[in-house]
């Protein structure tokens, strides 16, 4: 076999001799892979459907496990044969199009490792992806909601040292054809790959600069996935639809895409998340389940008061990403006739859910319990002591699941875990009697617009850049649909520019459309606190002020 011009990924996972053994002897990680994983399905599912959806030029398709499975197997040797090995990380930007379900089990088949980017990502973030994972390849598809990805791909080639080979579903243009490069044969699979070994790159939202890249195993994954299908009670009746973008955490693995697979049943991907398409393909597929994120339920809630599809097959609705009112959550049972599940979770790992038989108090009320009995979870003050149960504080959490560390970033984790490897989420809970999280608040200077992501600092640095901008601060600030907005407060140098220009300033640096900022304001100077740090309190306090004056 051809080695690989690319070094194998440096990093261990991190988890100590002794967990290993523990998740191991306890069953929760097992031999199992993801290069494995299809074919195994493949042969107890055989001729049930696996995957509907839209494909890369537009049609509708329908792949069976079997056709799945030999259409990944193909393209994996296809892959193999255009220079892509084994240990390459490969970033992966497609929307919801079957396309997307057949590379990545494609990469898997062949031990290379997807990266996996967003749909709304740009230049500014895909350039990074490529370089910091070393990518040998970066596969999009031609066009996207009206976005030319092949115009991104140049733009990420002509910036990169080493480019990554680009291959497009659809039509490529310059770059290769993914239609091309499925074999007539299967890959055989010379090298298996190791199940404690990083199956891929999840992206984690960030709190600094940059993303964060989140290193996950197959077997901790794994068991995540069937451990989520068991508690969400998937099996091969259920029929998911994804409207949430296919690589997205929640929508892959909570159960997601994987836990649907994994039991047999089938995904139907919706090609875009409007209530109006997703309503017709509810009717046509009967579908029983679907993950939305907040601002996506409450649309569905406004949009099924006067629908006239026939919504009945749906059994439950999973909102997670953001918190969901238990305003919101009680109108789900009447207005759409399903049961609702919260789901707390976070690609670094820990997931939480609301268990279908739980009480209604429950459900509404609370964003649910973690799924191992092996997940540590604990809420502490600002000194790592832990607080009386109901009390809020600080999550921190370790498990069979959770990673012990972030993709190539040393500085960055020794803050962002305790010296006994737990997690700090930033994230403000209090647990309740039964055990079940109460999402509070958050401590990290991050913005969650609706379940985006976005983090302060980054925006921040790239208004920094622009030549008038003397100094920054970018807050949340509250809005009835998404639950938060961004905010920058801006210092100004000389002639002061208009809001207009800075977001056109942020949007031309390459940056993704929902880290642009919401609103610009103003300011003299920041208030500061009692040690001269800016105080994003109070900032968002006057902003509180300002929005409530009409
Ligand atoms: P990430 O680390 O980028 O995967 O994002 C995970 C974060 O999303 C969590 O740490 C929470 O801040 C937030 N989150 C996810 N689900 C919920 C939920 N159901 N309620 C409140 N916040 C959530
Ligand atoms: O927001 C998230 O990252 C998230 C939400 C729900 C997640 O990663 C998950 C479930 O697995």
């Amino acid at each position: 076999m051809t080695t690989s011009l690319r070094a194998p990924l440096s990093d261990t996972t991190g988890y100590p001799a002794s967990f290993a053994e523990r998740y191991r002897q306890a069953g929760y990680w097992t031999d199992e892979t993801f290069q494995q994983f299809l074919g195994a399905r493949a042969a107890e599912f055989e001729d049930a459907v696996a995957v509907v959806g839209p494909d890369a030029t537009g049609g509708d398709t329908s792949l069976t496990y079997r056709q799945l499975t030999d259409r990944a197997g193909r393209l994996a040797a296809g892959l193999l044969e255009s220079g892509i090995h084994p240990g390459d990380r490969v970033v992966v930007q497609l929307p919801n199009i079957v396309e997307y379900v057949e590379v990545v089990f494609a990469l898997f088949r062949l031990g290379a490792l997807p990266v996996f980017a967003l749909p709304a990502h740009r230049e500014h973030e895909v350039s990074y992806f490529c370089s910091f994972t070393d990518a040998a390849a970066y596969i999009v598809t031609d066009r996207h909601s009206g976005f030319d990805y092949r115009a991104l791909a140049r733009q990420v080639v002509s910036s990169s040292e080493q480019p990554p080979t680009v291959i497009v579903a659809g039509d490529a243009q310059e770059f290769v054809a993914l239609d091309d490069l499925r074999g007539s044969m299967p890959i055989t699979v010379e090298s298996p790959v190791d199940a404690e070994s990083v199956a891929f790159l999840q992206l984690s939202g960030g709190t600094t600069g940059v993303s964060k890249l989140i290193p996950r195993t197959h077997a901790d994954y794994l068991y995540s996935v069937r451990e989520s299908a068991r508690v969400c009670g998937v099996d091969e009746h259920t029929r998911m639809l994804v409207v949430l973008p296919a690589a997205h955490n929640f929508p892959m693995s909570s159960p997601g895409i994987l836990g649907v697979l994994h039991a047999g049943g089938r995904v139907v991907l919706a090609p875009d998340p409007s209530p109006d398409t997703a309503f017709a393909l509810i009717e046509r597929e009967g579908i029983t389940m679907v993950s939305l994120v907040p601002p996506l339920a409450l649309a569905w809630l406004a949009a099924a008061a006067r629908t006239e599809r026939d919504l009945s097959s749906l059994e439950v609705i999973q909102v997670g990403g953001a918190k969901f009112s238990a305003e919101a959550a009680k109108r789900v049972r009447p207005e759409l006739g399903c049961t609702v599940q919260q789901v707390f979770g976070m690609a670094e790992g820990l997931v939480n859910y609301t268990r279908l038989d739980d009480p209604e108090s429950i459900l509404v009320s609370t964003q649910g319990r973690p799924i191992s009995p092996d997940d540590e979870v604990l809420v502490v003050d600002e000194h790592d002591v832990p607080v009386a149960v109901g009390t809020s504080g600080h999550l921190l959490t370790r498990g069979p699941y959770t990673i012990r560390g972030y993709y190539r970033a040393p500085e960055h984790n020794s803050t962002a875990f305790t010296e006994d490897g737990f997690y700090r989420t930033g994230d403000i809970v209090r647990l309740t009697d039964d055990g079940y999280l109460v999402v509070e608040g958050r401590a990290k200077d991050q913005i969650n617009r609706g379940g985006e992501k976005v983090a302060a600092e980054e925006v921040e640095n790239h208004l920094l850049a622009h030549p008038r901008v003397a100094d920054v601060a970018v807050v949340s600030m509250p809005d009835p649909y998404l639950g938060e907005r961004t905010c920058a407060f801006v210092v100004v140098l000389g002639e002061q520019p208009t809001q207009g220009e800075l977001k056109k300033f942020v949007r031309g640096r390459g940056l993704a459309e929902y880290k642009v900022p919401d609103k610009v304001m103003f300011v003299e100077h920041f208030p500061v606190t009692g040690v001269g740090k800016i105080s994003k309190s109070e900032l968002r306090r006057a902003l509180e002020k300002t929005l409530a004056t009409p």
